[in-house]
């Protein structure tokens, strides 16, 4: 994970992209990915910075330890960096978890666990595309670790499972920043194309080290 912090000023910063702004073109252009890098995931990284300025308590934190216990934040900050925190984290996986040629379907134990879960990698695709297609407003589908179990569920905003404790295995971004630029109202479509570049080997690395 690319999650790191500046070991002097102690702030969370903007990791580089494992590849270019056009390297996943044509499922997602350049020109969203550079805006949703550069300006969006860039905007929570300063608003949670910000919102941890002056919290001495919570300044040698990991941004897993934060949303993994945001009854522990103080009230006056706690949505500020369930959202800014939340957005940082849910865009650094998604970053990780898209690649230009990745392998088109589940690999290693996730691909065997997947077939186990979900009966074949085509009906775990439908319902994964369900949960992406059909959360209302802004949000996130899910594939992840909940008590041993794959699970498949969305959120909204920038709430991710880490914050119930589950662990990440595969993440999409469904807000419109996501993709209107390219797809307009048309997710679906956005949703279809990014299966051509989705990261499964990254994945299989999140499944097993969530095991
Ligand atoms: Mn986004």
């Amino acid at each position: 994970m690319l999650l790191t912090k500046n070991s002097q000023t102690k702030k969370f910063e903007l990791p580089a992209l494992p590849y270019d702004y056009a390297a996943l073109e044509p499922a997602i252009d350049s020109r969203t990915m550079a805006i949703h890098h550069s300006k969006h995931h860039q905007a929570y990284v300063e608003k949670l910075n910000a919102a941890l300025e002056g919290q001495a308590d919570l300044a040698g934190k990991t941004i897993e330890e934060l949303l993994g216990n945001l009854a522990a934040i103080p009230e006056s900050i706690r949505t500020a960096v369930q959202n800014n925190g939340g957005g940082h984290y849910n865009h650094t996986l998604f970053w990780e978890l898209m690649i230009p040629q990745g392998s088109k379907e589940p690999v290693g134990e996730l691909g065997a666990a997947i077939k186990d879960a979900f009966g074949s990698f085509d009906e775990f695709k439908k319902i994964f595309t369900q949960a992406a297609v059909g959360r209302f407003g802004s949000g996130w589908a899910w594939l992840a670790l909940h008590a041993g179990k794959l699970t498949i569920s969305s959120t909204p905003n920038q709430d991710s499972p880490i914050m119930q404790n589950d662990k990440s295995i595969l993440g999409l971004d469904v807000w419109e920043h996501a993709y209107y630029l390219k797809y307009q109202s048309r997710r679906p479509e956005y949703v279809a194309a990014w299966w051509s570049v989705v990261n499964w080997d990254k994945a299989n690395d999140f499944y097993l080290a969530a095991k």
